[in-house]
């Protein structure tokens, strides 16, 4: 009995792998809304978001740790237009996190990760009351930082 079962539960288990990994491929383009779970502020499933000034100003979204702020703009004016074209070094306002791998954005000071860490958000959370926007590269990882704005 049991033999004949377990098989079963194991090919469901890969099917159910399989279908996570198509939903997760479909969202890269940013077009389907994340779950709720991990979903920040005015922010595409799976990215790292920085705004100009509030969540309805302009905004750049990262995909992955990037070293250096200084050849970035807030390039989107999806949900405001404050701040459009201004760079995104040392120009951070609010930042949200809509990572769908759990990831944790950490804000440095400097460019290539220098100088400390500034902030970090946890994944679905929002920060947005940043002291001073003096943020210069991100860097993503799985391992809690420590003192994330989470909510
Ligand atoms: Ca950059």
């Amino acid at each position: 009995m049991s033999m004949t079962l377990r098989p079963r539960w194991a090919r469901s288990r890969r099917a159910l792998a399989a279908t996570a990994g198509l939903a997760a491929a479909l969202t890269v383009g940013g077009v389907v809304t994340a779950s709720p779970a991990s979903a920040g502020t005015h922010c595409s499933s799976g990215y790292h978001c920085v705004f100009w000034s509030t969540f309805s100003s302009a905004r750049h979204s990262y995909f992955n740790s990037d070293s250096n702020f200084t050849n970035d703009t807030f390039n989107s004016t999806t949900y405001g237009t404050a701040g459009s074209g201004t760079t995104v070094n040392d120009n951070v306002g609010y930042a949200s996190n809509s990572s769908t791998g759990s990831y944790y954005s950490r804000y440095y000071l400097d460019i290539n990760y220098g100088g400390g860490m500034v902030f970090c958000v946890a994944p679905g959370g929002d920060a947005d009351a940043i002291v001073g926007g003096s943020a210069s590269s991100l860097s993503l990882t799985t391992s809690n930082p420590g003192g994330c704005w989470d909510d």
